[in-house]
Parts: C-alpha cells; structure tokens; sequence
C-alpha cells in the first residue's frame, strides 16, 4: 500500500517538539490550544536558543581553560538581519525544527517570516561585521563582537508617490528572544566636565554620566563549533527620575536624564548636517567604544592581573574610524586608570588596536569640530594633543616638510579646527588596513600618502568576504542542492572548493538544472513582488539587478539614464529582437542625501511610464522594490541574472554585493572598481563584462579637467535620455525636478555618467547578445559560482587572524 492509503502512523512528539511545547507553557505561558502563530515562533527561537545556550557555556569555558587570545570586533554596525534560519543551518537543526514544528500543522518558513530583520545597519560595512562574526565563530576563534543595541536602528523605507519617507524601525516592538541583558556588566560613561591634575595625575570629572549596560546575542558558527558573543550596549541613566523635580511639578524635566541615554541607543546614524546632530554622533560613537574598551579592560585584569600583557590576549579591530576614539580612550585607563607611563602605555595601545578603512570618500572620513570635541571629551583631548606632539616629532625627524606634517596630523588646521578620526586610528594601530586591493593601493596613494610615508608596514590589503552560508546555502537551498549533487559536499565545509564545478561548466545537464533554480528563484521574486507591490514580471526577462544604498558615485543615476536610453530604442526600433529585460533596483538614501532621495524619485517616475506604456510591448519592466533589507536581498540575489556593480572607478572601497551575485551564479556588468577587480581575475575576463573608465583615468580627467558638454553632443543616445529626463518627460506633474540633478552632469559629471555612458550602453548590448545564447550564459554563470569561493568571510577572516591578529 502506498503512503496515502496507510494508517496514520501515532505521532511520537521529538525531543525538540517537547522542548518547544514547555517552552511554550512555562516561558511564554499558552496552552498549546490557544497559541498563536507569534507565542510558537517566540517558543521554537528560544527552545533552540537552549541547544545554543550549552554551546555557547563550552565555548566560553574553553577559551577561559585555554587562556587563549581574544578578538574584539567594534563597529557602529552590525546588520544581522535573521537569526532563526541561519542559526538553525549552522547547528544541523533545519529539519528537526520542520519536523518538531509539522506535529503542530505549522511550517517553518511562516514562522521564519515573523522574525523581523535586525536593522542595526546601514549597508556594506555593517553586513561584513555581520559576516565576519559569523566566520570568526565558524573557524572557532574567540571573538566578541561590540556596537549599539539601537532601538530603532536604520529608518524603515517606504515610497510615498515615488519618494522615500522615513520611518522608525520597530524591530523590537514584540522583544527580541535572541538577547539576555547582563546587568552585571554595566559601566558608566562620562561626557563634559574638568580635568583636574592630582598628585602625579590627572582625573576627569565628568559633568555627566550615563550607564551602558550589556545586552548580549549568540553568534553560531558553521556546524556549531563555537558560539560567540555579540554584546551590543543599551544606555540608562544612573536615577531613572530626578524625584524633586518631579514633585515639585517638573514631570518632563525630571525625565530628561531618562531621555538623554534613550537618545543615544535610538537610532543608527542621527542626521549630521545640525551641530545637535553632530554631538549625538560623537556621543553615541564615545558611549559605545568606551563601555567596550572598559569591558575589555576589565575582562583582562580580572583573568590576568597584569595590563601589560593585554597585547598578549586581546586584538582589538576598528571597523572603521566610528570606533576611532577607542585609541584616546585606552590610553586613558592605560595611563589615569593603570597608572601606566605614557610610553609604556602607547606601546601597548598599538600593539592591541588595529584599524581597517572602508572609504576613501573625504566626507566619510569623520573629523569633529574641535570645540565640540573637546567639550564633550576634555581628557581625551589632552591625550590626543599628546599623541600629535608624539608624531609630529617623529615625522619632523624622519624629514617631513610643513605640508608632510600638516597632513599627518591629527588636528586638521585649515580652517575650523577639527580632530581627524582616521589619522587618529591611524597612528594607534599597528595594523591599518583596506578592504580590496585597489582601495588599499589607493588608500597608500591618496589620503594616506603621507602617513604611509612615515610607516611604509603599516597598511595592509585584506579583501572583503561574504558568509557563504547565508549568501549560498540559506538563501538558494535549490542551487545548493544542485552544486551537492555534481561535486559533493566538500564545499559547504570550504567554499573554495566550489573550484571543482570549472571542470562541468560546460556539462549541458549541469547547465540546465542551474538554469531550473535559477528560474524557480525568479517565479518566487516575481510572485512576492506582485502579491507586494502589484507589478507583474515575466521570470524569463533577464532580470538586472542593481540593489545597494543610493549613492552617486554607486551610480544608480547611470543605470537609470542607460534605462532610458533603452525605453527610447525599443520605442524607435520595435521591429529588433530585443532581449526583455526587468530593472530591479532597491536601497536607501540618506534621509539629508537631496540628491540621493531624487535619485529614488527618478526610479519611480520612470517605472510609472515604462511599465504602462503598450509600446514597449513587456520588454522591460522597472521596479523600486521599498525598504531593501538583507532579507529583501535574500530574496533577490539567488534570482538575479545580472548583477550591477557600476560605481565610478576608485569610489567604491570593495563591494560585498557583487560577490553574493556572482556566487549565486549572475553576472557581473561592472567597472574596475573595489573587488569588481579580483572578482574579474578570478572568474576570468570571458565571464563578467567590464566597461568604462579606470580610477587612473577618472582621476586623470578630474584632476586635467574634462568637458562632458562635449562628450554628450558626441552621443546622441545620452544626449536624448538626458534631454528626456531633464525637460520633465518622466515628470509631468513638475517638469523640472531633475533639472537640477541633469544639470550637474552638463556641468561638471564628478561621477563620470556621461564619460562611462557610451561604453557602459555598448556593455548592455553585450549582455543582451550574450543573454541570446543560453548554454554559454548557464556556462558562464557556472565559472561565476565556481571561481568566486576565494570571497568567503572565511577566508578573509582567517588573514586577519594571522597577519593581524596573531590568533591562528
Ligand atoms: O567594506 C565594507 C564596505 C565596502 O564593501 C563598500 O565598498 C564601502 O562603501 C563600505 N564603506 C562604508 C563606509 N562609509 N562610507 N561610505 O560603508 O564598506
């Protein structure tokens, strides 16, 4: 007898199904009858988080026993996204939970559905910290991870007429199972106030104090080898009321402590362009470094006792200069809290800190006004002034001139003095490094010239990488599958092992099945964005993808124009064998980037009129999918053919995105830019279509000067799709909203749209070209997923481990 016509067999409830019910009953207090759907997924998180739990003790003890070094991992910046998949895989649980979850009629991917995304992120730098964390517990190395736990996080984007409006992200309106609050480790952080010299020293008085206290996040690694911590710090004041003045009728004022440390763990990058805005930057970036250098401190002592071997035991990375003040601040306890000598103290401060750059764009690189800084952090400006005098010795003796020092120093005097963020990690670091290695060459060759000069070992390229798990095997179970299938298992334990596909990837059947998940991938995409936002895609267009945070010189603006260009010759030429194409773009804009949000508008107005305009005939189809997250990139990486990567060369530090793509089998279209560079090196020049100008050339023509007048009279196709958009063609209802942001094109064209236009078009006809042979695009997309294993977190984490952090 088949399955179907058998007796039910008794369900025996699993160990896990047992586990989730008492959970259920004890912890979150239902009745199996009466729970709904959130109180299960509440119970599935937690009863897993016990299995973690056991992990998490040994790993802790074991690094205790073994009285091994630790990495600290600080950064303003961790977007986990979900934990509940991820966590599942890596501790081999996936189908436990299926079938722990099916006994009560309930599928896993509807309760994964519930989780919110942990959006304590903006983009590319704060998903590789969450990369890295993932990788750093995979290859079994002690690590805490050290950031805010922000309330609100990153804004939730919502497109209002085609324009994005900002809304407070509310991911932990239902709580967060993930975390424990450790209230035994808080400390108090200081702002304002005197310093004061006593006997030798000095003490700081600060005018205020706020508490940081710890709330902590398991990290799994792959297979559940280790688990690590996350701590990320929430802020309190030392009275929760000022009961005086409440009495005496002040309700609000008796608050405002309350509200001040609420203020600082709200929201992930406060609005800058205000002085108030620019203090809570400062304040936030002082209040969580601070709390995790203590921690830190305080954690070696007691296990120690003696703070000169702090080099010995812990390695402290600065994910990029936000934490930067983390050098003044060790110094502080090194010297007012050890009672170090400042030598002796300096010494140790560099050998423990170690710095990585993740741009070269000067308005990223923070500086604070003096005067601020020195108001909000006094004794760290002494120590800072103290520091300067230190180097700018050392760089006069080595033979620097006036301007060699200038740039060196940590205080940039021209004009409004203020304290450079990054000089400062700099020269506190033994190791500075860059995340792609044409970002670091240039890093030696542009705003770190002269520092370089002065200590030529210092920077060091370690080229970005990507979880692997997340961006492979959770997010595109079908392709995981397939690659199982053909080369075996080996690759899930070492994605470099993905090389063994080369050998297949021109193996028809192989093609075909890539092919199969490819397409499903695209029917589910195009499935959630109709049931999402109504807009119907044919899964056999070639979808375009270009998803990342809006940013001129990622170039959104050239995708659009070349979109339009496109819009104009299908109109022109119906009678061509056009390849229908579907434009996917997602992200956010700064909510002060004007630019940047009319760059959102610009998608939207196109997307209006191409989408409903017959004579297109379904040939291309354009979408501004709202509130990209990593979820959303989840969704529509494994169901991408081709991947944009088309910042203006030598903008972009690496990229993280293009490797996620290519390894999900799409193909790049991209400049010589970031990592774009090694991805091409890798999967081989046949298999990624390069276009444009390289950042020796850009920065030939910026710095020789170079007239995009002209270059647009030369093409007619740029000049018509500037035209169009520019006199209010895709806006009817204000015809010149984009004059402006065409008119910077005409003008001056920083970001090289015109320059690269002819070429990146001609690049496009390529793809299509390419798109009309299918085996050598399934080839193609083969030697993508074979070749771009290197780009495992796993891999960039293990050169960390060794060159810097000495932990391996
Ligand atoms: O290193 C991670 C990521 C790189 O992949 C991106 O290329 C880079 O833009 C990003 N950097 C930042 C820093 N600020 N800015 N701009 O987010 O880091």
């Amino acid at each position: 007898a088949s399955d179907s016509v058998s007796a039910p067999k008794p369900v025996v409830p699993s160990e896990l199904d047992q586990h989730i019910v008492r959970v259920l009953r004890h912890r979150v207090g239902k009745d199996e009858r009466a729970a709904k759907l959130h109180d299960w997924y509440t119970s599935s998180i937690l009863a897993l988080r016990d299995q973690i739990i056991e992990r998490w003790i040994e790993s802790t003890r074991r690094t205790y026993d073994e009285g091994g070094k630790r990495v600290y991992y600080l950064s303003m910046e961790f977007l986990i996204g979900r934990l509940l998949r991820d966590a599942l895989s890596n501790m081999g649980m996936t189908r436990e939970m299926e079938k722990a979850l099916a006994a009560h009629g309930l599928e896993l991917s509807e309760i994964e559905e519930l989780e919110p995304d942990a959006a304590l992120g903006n983009g590319g730098l704060g998903r590789l910290a969450a990369c890295f964390m993932e990788s750093l517990a995979t290859l079994d190395i002690p690590a805490y991870g050290y950031g805010i736990r922000y309330v609100n996080g990153m804004f939730r984007q919502r497109i209002d007429d085609g324009w994005q409006v900002e809304l407070p992200e509310t991911w932990l309106a239902h709580g967060n199972p993930w975390e424990f609050e450790r209230l035994e480790s808080s400390y108090r952080i200081g702002f304002g106030g005197e310093v004061v010299s006593e006997g030798d020293g000095v003490i700081w008085n600060p005018a205020e104090e706020v508490e940081a206290t710890a709330v902590d996040t398991p990290v799994v690694g792959w297979r559940g080898k280790r688990v690590n911590t996350l701590r990320l710090w929430t802020a309190s004041p030392l009275d929760p009321i000022r009961l005086d003045a409440f009495n005496a009728g002040d309700h609000m004022g008796a608050l405002e402590e309350q509200m001040r440390a609420d203020s600082l763990v709200r929201v992930l990058y406060p609005a800058d362009s205000s002085p108030a805005g620019q203090e809570l930057r400062l304040r936030q970036e002082y209040f969580f470094t601070a709390a995790s250098i203590q921690d830190i401190v305080r954690r070696h002592v007691q296990y120690e006792g003696d703070i000169r071997t702090l080099p010995e035991k812990a390695a402290i990375q600065l994910n990029d200069t936000h934490p930067s003040v983390a050098v003044a601040e060790l110094m502080r306890l090194l010297v007012d809290g050890e009672g170090l000598e400042f030598n002796e103290a300096w010494d140790i401060c560099r050998q423990t800190v170690s710095y990585t750059n993740h741009t070269l764009l000067p308005e990223a690189l923070e500086t604070w006004p003096l005067p601020l800084f020195e108001r909000l952090l006094p004794r760290h400006m002494q120590i800072i002034y103290a520091i300067n005098s230190r180097i700018l010795r050392e760089a006069r003796k080595a033979g620097c001139d006036d301007e060699q020092i200038a740039a060196i120093s940590l205080i940039d005097e021209g004009g409004e003095r203020r304290v450079r963020m990054a000089n400062l990690a700099f020269v506190g670091a033994h190791s500075v490094n860059g995340v792609a290695a044409l970002h670091t060459e240039l890093m030696k060759e542009t705003v770190f010239a002269d520092l370089h000069k002065l200590y030529p070992t210092r920077i060091n390229n370690k080229t970005n990488g990507v979880t692997p798990r997340r961006w492979l095997q959770q997010c595109n179970p079908g392709l995981t599958r397939v690659i199982r299938d053909a080369i075996g298992d080996a690759f899930l334990d070492d994605a470099e092992k993905l090389t063994d596909l080369n050998a297949m990837a021109d193996d028809a059947q192989l093609g075909e099945r890539v092919q199969e998940v490819k397409r499903a991938n695209k029917v589910a995409l195009a499935e959630y964005i109709k049931k999402t936002m109504g807009i119907r895609l044919d899964p056999d267009a070639l979808f375009d993808v270009q998803i990342k945070r809006i940013h001129e010189y990622k170039r959104q603006l050239l995708n659009l124009i070349e979109t339009v260009a496109l819009y104009d010759q299908i109109r022109s030429h119906p009678e061509r064998d056009w390849v229908p194409r579907v434009k996917i773009f997602g992200g956010k804009a700064a909510p002060s980037y004007h630019n940047a949000k009319l760059v959102i508008k610009l998608a939207n107005d196109i997307a209006r009129r191409v989408n409903s305009d017959p004579s297109v005939g379904g040939l291309l189809k354009v979408v501004f999918v709202p509130n990209y997250n990593v979820s959303y990139a989840e969704r529509i990486i494994p169901a991408a053919d081709l991947s944009e990567q088309i910042s203006t060369a030598g903008m972009e530090a690496s990229g993280t995105g293009n490797m996620k793509f290519a390894l999900n089998g799409a193909l790049t279209i991209g400049t010589l830019d970031g990592a774009n560079v090694e991805i091409k090196d890798r999967v081989g020049d046949e298999n990624i279509v390069i276009f444009g100008l390289t950042a020796e050339e850009v920065a030939e023509k910026r710095a020789h000067g170079y007239n995009p007048r002209k270059v647009i009279e030369g093409s007619r196709e740029l000049g018509q799709a500037l035209s169009a958009i520019a006199s209010g063609v895709f806006s009817p209802d204000d015809p010149h909203r984009y004059a402006g942001l065409i008119g910077g094109i005409y003008d001056s064209d920083w970001f090289m749209c015109a320059a690269d236009f002819d070429s990146y078009a001609t690049a496009q006809r390529l793809v299509d070209a390419r798109w009309e042979d299918p085996a050598g695009w399934r080839a193609a997309a083969i030697r993508n997923i074979a070749n771009v294993g290197w780009f495992s977190s796993d891999r960039t984490i293990t050169e960390y481990a060794k060159d810097i952090w000495k932990v391996l």
